[in-house]
């Protein structure tokens, strides 16, 4: 059976290595629309760091390189302002789990930022460390049980989640920040928007983009592929709010 509309920017032979429900297939499905439609697939070079993200270069046809745990943002800095030096500009973003940006890599991910470095990052939220087990994570939310909290978190033994996009926002590099979710297609309309906005935000030389995607991760939450939807729809919208919390050119 033919397949239509695979965008040329994704591997036309790949099988589906996620769980089943994840939402990264359609994360990396939308990173591929927005890379044809702005002609972006021969100059671009994605930086994925250790995690399930990792997957995206199995999916994803065009150059890319894997950072070691936490250190995307440094490695794609390091590609930017090389090929830059040598007069060859490259459209660099990372692609990252929320343990990955805001936990290990926070020092690198908030001075990139800081730096306004021209590179655009896209942080996975699935509130937990996927890959390795689900266990407790940066954006682990109060009261969620994981592998390492499997009485919930509680502020006074864990501390309290960070929230990526608002912090992000406040760094004075950044051009762009927002959080979006794919839980319906509504969501996944405006998750296209505003990842499009970051990337052109980089075309522009505006500096740091990001883009944060609340994300399913079924396997570990232990839900259905529906209930997990509805999870991040009722209850991870109101610890973590859509929106755009910093956009140079509106502001
Ligand atoms: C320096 C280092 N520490 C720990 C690990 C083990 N490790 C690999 S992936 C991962 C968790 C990734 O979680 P996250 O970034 O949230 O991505 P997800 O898998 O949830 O998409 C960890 C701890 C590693 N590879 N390198």
């Amino acid at each position: 059976m033919q397949v239509f509309n695979i965008p040329r920017a994704i591997k036309q032979n790949s099988n589906f290595t996620f769980c089943p429900g994840c939402d990264h297939g359609v994360a990396i499905r939308l990173v591929a629309q927005i890379i044809d439609e702005l002609k972006l697939q021969e100059k671009t070079i994605a930086v994925a760091s250790s995690g399930c993200s990792v997957l995206l270069y199995d999916f994803l046809d065009v150059d890319c390189i894997e950072s070691p745990h936490g250190r995307a943002c440094a490695v794609a800095t390091g590609i930017k302002r090389a090929h830059r030096a040598l007069n060859n500009d490259r459209f660099v973003f990372t692609y990252q789990g929320d343990g990955d940006f805001a936990s290990i890599g926070l020092a690198e991910s908030m001075h990139s930022a800081l730096r306004g470095e021209n590179i655009t990052a896209i942080c996975i939220n699935n509130t937990n460390y996927g890959m390795t087990g689900g266990q407790l994570g940066p954006t682990t939310t109060m009261g969620q049980i994981t592998t390492t909290s499997p009485d919930g978190r509680n502020a006074h033994y864990h501390g309290f989640p960070i929230k990526t996009a608002e912090q992000i926002a406040l760094c004075e590099g950044t051009s762009f920040s927002a959080r979006a979710a794919l839980y319906d297609v509504k969501n996944i309309l405006s998750t296209k928007n505003i990842i499009k906005k970051a990337f052109q935000y980089q075309i522009e030389g505006l500096g740091f983009s990001f883009v944060e995607i609340l994300s399913s991760c079924p396997t570990n939450w232990k839900l259905s592929p529906k209930d997990s939807h509805l999870k991040i729809q009722n209850e991870l919208t109101k610890v973590y709010p859509l929106g755009i919390f910093k956009d140079v050119k509106n502001d």
